[in-house]
């Protein structure tokens, strides 16, 4: 491999290195400061997500869960919450162990003014955590190919349930809510001061918005048009063209697929995003992604496109 064409991630592994260093560090003969895409030969990405010893829960972070996890270093939950006695214990909250509740997925606008703190407060958890920081890297791996190909949907519907899992851990009684932002034509607005920081592998990162600076809001008009498409190639890449203005009218931090998944409302729009889909679904049987060999593996999850096409069977429905 030449050494111009480095691993982004090496990078910032030796740029972090340098900084701990604390000397003064110049631009190796190799590190060019500048780079012209080649079409021709284009960059080369480690097939292997990197190593991560700190987050050994593989059934949250896949092939991202450290292959070797240090006997002295738990899961952050495993030693992150207190417990109290027996006799104090008042459920359903707990810490550490999700199991098989259903969720079922509600328009955001229906929630009671408790649920909305519970989703916020385990939001806050798993941040505080550092659980959530490493679940939002995955999504600024292109290795994944998640975005501008058939894996779009089937892989994001994933990514929303090891989400919502680790939420679950938090609180069981919490399920990611969906934002119908083609009806609404607006933010919603209990999340407006909520705007948390989150250490990623590139560093610490403050949630930010430019809410209608960028783009127009698709509308119910949009939806049903995308919704009328009859194969799963002409639906799903119009819906994913909306997903992406619904993006940009937000702005800041998602208008970024690598800090997208910091702010709350990426997962609330990613819900309803899953929430058409699965209405297309049920009107368009047997209308599934044409994914083969590797494409139609959900890495860094074991999930495959087949595994996608039933919510119920996944464990979640929407109200
Ligand atoms: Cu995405």
């Amino acid at each position: 491999m030449p050494t111009s064409k480095k691993n982004p991630s090496e990078t910032r592994v030796r740029r972090a290195y340098a900084l701990h260093n604390d000397k003064p560090h110049h631009h190796k003969p190799h590190d060019l400061p500048y780079y012209d895409p080649d079409y021709d030969h284009p960059r080369h990405y480690e097939h292997e997500p990197p190593d991560n010893p700190r987050y050994p829960d593989r059934r949250i972070y896949g092939e991202y869960a450290s292959k070797k996890p240090p006997q002295y270093l738990p899961h952050p939950f495993e030693h992150a919450c207190f417990r109290p006695r027996e006799k104090d214990y008042k459920p359903p909250v707990r810490c550490g162990d999700y199991g098989d509740e259903l969720c079922i997925r509600k328009d955001h606008r229906m929630l009671t003014t408790d649920e909305q703190n519970r989703f916020l407060n385990a939001f806050t958890q798993i941040n505080i955590m550092n659980a959530l920081g490493p679940l939002v890297d995955i999504h600024s791996n292109a290795i994944h190919q998640m975005h501008g190909n058939p894996r779009f949907l089937p892989w994001h519907r994933i990514y929303l349930l090891r989400m919502e899992e680790l939420l679950m851990m938090v609180d069981p009684t919490v399920c990611i809510p969906y934002w119908k932002s083609s009806e609404e034509q607006a933010f919603p607005s209990w999340l407006l001061g909520f705007t948390p920081t989150v250490n990623l592998m590139s560093g610490p990162h403050t949630v930010t918005r430019n809410i209608g600076m960028f783009a127009t809001l698709p509308d119910t008009t949009d939806v049903a048009a995308a919704l009328a498409n009859g194969t799963f190639n002409t639906f799903a890449s119009a819906l994913e063209g909306i997903h992406n203005s619904g993006h940009v009218w937000v702005g800041g931090s998602m208008g970024s697929v690598a800090f997208a998944p910091c702010d709350p409302v990426f997962w609330m729009h990613h819900c309803e995003i899953d929430r058409i889909w699965a209405e297309w679904q049920a009107a368009n049987p047997g209308q599934d992604p044409a994914l083969t060999g590797a494409a139609a593996i959900m890495d860094p999850w074991p999930e495959t496109e087949v595994d996608t096409r039933d919510i119920t069977a996944l464990g979640y429905s929407y109200i």
